[in-house]
């Protein structure tokens, strides 16, 4: 079986949690028939049906003529159609009775509180535009946005697509080298940055990783620097402006440009498995209509929801669902700019409490991250206000999502557990809140218009109940269009595996019900004696374990079984750590999955290595575990620390 790439299943979980029937009587798609005829007449008229979505949720400045021109691996979608993005996110809100709505709450690191109502923000957006164009800004130019989380961030966005500049948000935690990597690769004209962050108490010289980058980037004219943490930094005459001195001087009107559906929106840099970032390219009329679509239905948005999502717009999931999705539904969005647990584990919760927020939606490492500080941190806080949860960037384990459900979700609040990717730039496969009962650990099934199919090596479809990889079969708007300056990297990287089909690169089975079961990166499959075993299965095994914190496990080579499971955990603050207890975590996974899955190794260790969104750096810990020293981009390594002392 192993020849074809089947990958072997043995996770089971029975419970399964529908949604109540208040809520669902309350929400959008209200029952699972529904939810499978639009499905239905999606993958089967999909230009009929993304064309009426077009039409229904966007405003466009001239109507396509196509919606879609499909010249595999090339997607062109609503073609002729001129939109822009900051118009459909600000501009239409404030001609409606949503003009004196908050856009953005934002709550500083410190404790410092700003709300911004979407008239507000339209005139912070047109004075940044108008700053960047007298900076000599113009359509298709690159601007690397490197700031913190806070308003000017989605202000600089928004600003870039109301004049066709293409942003490049890099992630405030990356290091100038990381920074400059990204913008040689796009070639970027101007910088907008801030003097620091906030982060867990303490500043990130963001200015000064910038001149730092600056030695090595020719292509940057000009650096705008917001004033955030005041320290001091060094000014070069000529080249760097304060945001106070170039914005807030600049006339609060600019008009959004009618852009190409097709022009692009913006670029974000991933990185892949080895070599150079890759610069992930969105264009304007197909992304927004899949963040927009999606906010909608997946997250049930009511017109008074205070919607927080936690991750940075540093990421994909910040752009899509921080900044592009709620604002283009003129949702009111939370933002908060540091650290979780700062001063303590109980401040996401205290902000809850605060501002009433509806829908909290977060990463599985937090979530894991919180059951470790403990349930008293948010027990102490009053979270009736929450009314959906979400999930995204990781399985999560069975474990984890039930703590979710029941401390923070008080066993009334569905979880959406949303799978998808910087390169799918919304959500693809999901659970709709009012209509798909949920089990622990599944992303259940696809968003509208999303056609999955999981496929062996041969790229023939697998049974049911079996692993395989799992493959998208129909284009969808908010696809990647290509990879900045490396179209074959695009198509040997996502289109050359199986021909005619979109390569996720994870792995995935689907149950008997129809549901997707995400096991993965498909690099992080382990192969023993022939049985292809998915890490994310053994890695649930070993946290359901009372003393485990996190799991990451990994495979190295085997004489015998071809390859052999090493587990690295760390545990609970409260656990024992015994000499027993690596063999009973052994049997532990013995019991729960089987002889086949019995760890050659476990290792204690403090922390694991994970990038800056919370991701486990598998390919880091197998080359820890065979010895070898780690090649390849490190650059999002959240801790090199972490990195070291498993060494
Ligand atoms: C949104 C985001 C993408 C990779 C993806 C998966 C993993 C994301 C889930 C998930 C299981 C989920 N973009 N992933 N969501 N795995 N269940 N709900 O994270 O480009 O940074 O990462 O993340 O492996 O391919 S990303």
């Amino acid at each position: 079986m192993s020849e074809t790439g089947e990958i072997s299943s043995i996770l089971n979980e029975q419970r399964l949690f529908s949604p109540s029937v208040g809520f669902s009587e309350n929400s959008q798609i209200g029952d699972l028939e529904t939810y499978r005829n639009i499905w239905n007449y999606s993958k089967n008229d999909p230009e009929g049906f993304w064309g009426r979505k077009a039409e229904e949720m966007l405003d466009w400045f001239q109507p396509w003529t196509k919606v879609l021109e499909w010249d595999e691996p090339h997607a062109k979608w609503f073609t002729g159609g001129r939109i822009n993005a900051s118009y459909n996110c600000l501009d239409r809100h404030v001609k409606s009775y949503r003009r004196n709505k908050a856009a953005i709450i934002w709550e500083g690191e410190p404790g410092d509180k700003r709300t911004l109502t979407y008239q507000q923000l339209l005139n912070e957006v047109c004075r940044c535009a108008n700053a960047m164009k007298s900076l000599g800004v113009k359509k298709g130019d690159r601007v690397t946005i490197y700031l913190p989380l806070t308003p000017e961030l989605s202000i600089a966005t928004l600003a870039c697509a109301r004049i066709g500049a293409i942003h490049s948000v890099v992630f405030a935690g990356f290091s100038s080298h990381a920074l400059a990597e990204r913008n040689n690769d796009a070639e970027s004209k101007l910088i907008i940055t801030a003097d620091g962050g906030w982060r867990k108490g303490a500043i990130t010289p963001l200015k000064q990783n910038v001149d730092e980058c600056l030695a090595e980037s020719p292509t940057v004219e000009n650096v705008i620097v917001l004033k955030r943490t005041g320290q001091d930094i060094t000014m070069q005459p000529g080249r760097d402006h304060w945001w106070h001195d170039v914005v807030d001087s600049k006339s609060h009107i600019c008009e959004a440009l009618p852009l190409d559906s097709e022009h692009p929106l913006f670029l974000l840099y991933t990185s892949g498995s080895t070599g150079k970032p890759k610069g992930i390219l969105h264009t304007t009329g197909g992304y927004l209509l899949g963040a927009t679509l999606s906010t909608k239905f997946v997250f049930d948005l009511k017109e008074n929801d205070v919607f927080w999502c936690t991750a940075d717009v540093g990421w994909i999931t910040g752009h899509s669902y921080l900044v592009y999705g709620p604002l283009s539904n003129g949702a009111t969005t939370f933002m908060y700019e540091g650290a979780p647990n700062f001063p303590d584990a109980g401040r996401f919760w205290k902000m809850i409490e605060t501002y009433q927020i509806n829908t909290f939606y977060t990463a599985p490492t937090a979530i894991r991250a919180f059951l470790k500080a403990g349930s008293q941190w948010p027990n102490s806080y009053d979270l009736s206000s929450l009314r959906l949860l979400g999930t995204v960037g990781e399985p999560i384990n069975p474990e984890a999502w039930m703590w979710y459900r029941e401390v923070i979700g008080g066993n009334r609040c569905p979880i959406v557990d949303t799978w998808w990717q910087t390169e799918t730039g919304s959500i693809m496969i999901t659970p709709l809140p009012g209509s798909t009962p949920t089990v622990p650990g599944s992303a259940t099934l696809p968003f509208f218009g999303v056609v999955p199919e999981i496929v062996d090596a041969n790229g023939k479809p697998v049974p049911v109940g079996s692993g395989g990889y799992l493959t998208i079969k129909q284009p969808w708007p908010s696809m990647l269009r290509t990879i900045h300056g490396d179209d074959e990297r695009y198509k040997r990287t996502y289109w050359s595996k199986f021909p005619g089909r979109y390569f996720t690169g994870d792995g995935a089975r689907m149950d008997k019900n129809g549901y997707y079961w995400i096991m993965g990166r498909i690099d992080d499959v382990i192969n023993v004696s022939g049985h292809r075993l998915s890490t994310m299965e053994v890695e649930s095994a070993l946290v359901s374990h009372p003393s485990v914190a996190e799991a990451a496990v990994v495979g190295i080579p085997h004489e015998i079984k071809g390859e052999a499971i090493v587990c690295f955990v760390s545990l609970d603050s409260y656990a024992e750590r015994d000499e027993a207890l690596e063999d009973t975590l052994k049997s532990h996974v013995t019991e729960q999955i089987g002889a086949l899955a019995r760890p050659e190794s476990i290792r204690i260790a403090e922390t694991l290595p994970k990038t800056r969104s919370g991701k486990i750096m598998r390919r880091l810990l197998r080359d820890v575990a065979s010895g070898r020293d780690s090649g390849g981009d490190i650059s999002t390594l959240e801790d090199t620390q972490s990195l070291e002392s498993l060494r």
